[in-house]
């Protein structure tokens, strides 16, 4: 049974990004799964109009996440001894440019920036992962001993349909590994902006475990990492495979979910609540700003503050700009408000205050940003409650 407990309003497509003003398109609203314990959005819009030729987001933006990259694969090196790789949703290829061209397939549907993995010598297919695709994987490659994904597979309606045919094309001992936001940290963090039309789902390791199940899968192993606003990278194996113990960070998840009441819809009635307040302390403290004529711009025109901005009504009057240092959002309206997104350039008037559109990268932004800091520049976020950062 799905049960409606968050309505976040009319929301636009939060990578539409456009030369014209383009109004919200749908209204947003979020539902806990009883029985599989599943958190969505309702609205599962046509693929074709989120992951096309000029999705703007790229993996290579963030230090962060290119370290974290790095990382992992020197371990799936060494530890998994992986030797055929896929990733489905590589983007511009930053994970996968980690490992010798030859030992790693790449699935990325977006045409612009499936061609900046292509120029990085990496093989990919430029489709979506469907039956289609992985019957023609099965023929070129037969089976993968890795297969990797980073925040795509939240991205796609049907889950039984991709667990499916990753079970078709992953080796008895291979692995899964997928990094997805931990819906946990969305709880914790009170970050309500992690939902929006492109993250169909957020995972919780509760329901993940429930759907892989279904799909002849298990998951053996947790790490809790520190990007995206809090996220989980899960180790995935055939159920068929004995050969790999579940591990105790997998239980402490599951234990510590549980302690949350992640499974229960009361959790989700009481985000509800917070979010309400965020909303209600997050437009005060932006009427208050204003009405004392305050410079507000934002910094990261990311998905998140789409989800915010349009959602917290803080379309007109409030913001200057926004930067951003993505070449496909500059010159274009953050998407549902006419909110222009300029180059970034380093902040140096510290009377202006700084709407953390990125505060999944505040570390990243504070290091670059230190001068702004230093003078006593202010941050505005609404992580994990509305307030203004300064030194
Ligand atoms: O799942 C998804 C995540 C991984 O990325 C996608 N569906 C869409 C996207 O979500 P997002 O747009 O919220 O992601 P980011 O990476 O949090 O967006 C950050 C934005 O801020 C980017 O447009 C880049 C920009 N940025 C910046 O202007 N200056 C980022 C940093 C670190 C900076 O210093």
């Amino acid at each position: 049974m799905k049960k409606t407990f968050l309505d976040l309003g009319n929301q636009p497509l939060a990578n539409n990004f456009s030369k014209k003003y383009i109004p919200p398109l749908f209204r947003l609203k979020l539902k806990f799964d009883t029985k599989s314990k599943l958190v969505m959005i309702n609205k599962h819009l046509k693929k074709e109009s989120m992951f096309n030729k000029s999705y703007p987001y790229r993996s290579s933006k963030s230090k962060l996440v290119k370290k974290l990259f790095k990382e992992l694969s020197k371990k799936i090196r060494k530890k998994l001894k992986a030797e055929n790789i896929l990733e489905i949703g590589c983007n511009d290829g930053t994970f996968a440019s980690n490992f010798k061209k030859n030992s790693i397939t790449c699935i990325e549907p977006c045409g612009d920036v499936a061609a900046e993995a292509k120029r990085k010598g990496l093989s990919v297919y430029v489709k979506y992962f469907d039956n289609l695709l992985v019957k023609k994987l099965i023929r070129d490659h037969k089976k993968f001993d890795v297969i990797f994904s980073a925040n795509t597979i939240t991205h796609i309606s049907n889950l039984n349909s991709v667990f499916n045919n990753v079970s078709k094309i992953l080796t008895k001992n291979g692995t899964l590994i997928i990094e997805e936001p931990s819906l946990l940290e969305t709880i914790k963090k009170n970050s309500y902006d992690q939902f929006y039309n492109e993250h169909i789902y957020v995972f919780s390791t509760i329901a993940l475990q429930n759907i892989l199940k279904k799909n002849n899968l298990e998951i053996y192993d947790v790490e809790n990492i520190k990007v995206h606003g809090g996220s989980n990278r899960y180790y995935i194996k055939k159920i068929e495979n004995k050969q790999i113990r579940i591990s105790l960070r997998f239980k402490r998840n599951i234990i510590l979910e549980k302690k949350f009441g992640l499974h229960k819809l009361s959790c989700y009635k009481n985000f509800s609540k917070k979010v309400k307040n965020s909303k209600v302390k997050l437009t005060e403290l932006f009427k208050k700003l204003k009405k004392n004529n305050k410079k507000i711009i934002g910094y990261g025109a990311s998905a998140k503050a789409v989800t915010i901005i349009n959602y917290c009504n803080l379309k007109d009057n409030y913001f200057d700009f926004f930067y951003d240092t993505t070449k496909q959002k500059i010159g274009k309206f953050l998407p549902g408000t006419k909110i222009k997104v300029l180059k970034y350039q380093k902040l140096k008037n510290n009377k202006i205050y700084v709407f953390l559109g990125a505060w999944n990268f505040y570390k990243e932004i504070l290091k670059k940003e230190n001068f702004f800091y230093a003078s006593s520049g202010k941050f505005i976020t609404h992580i994990p409650y509305p307030r203004i950062i300064t030194k």
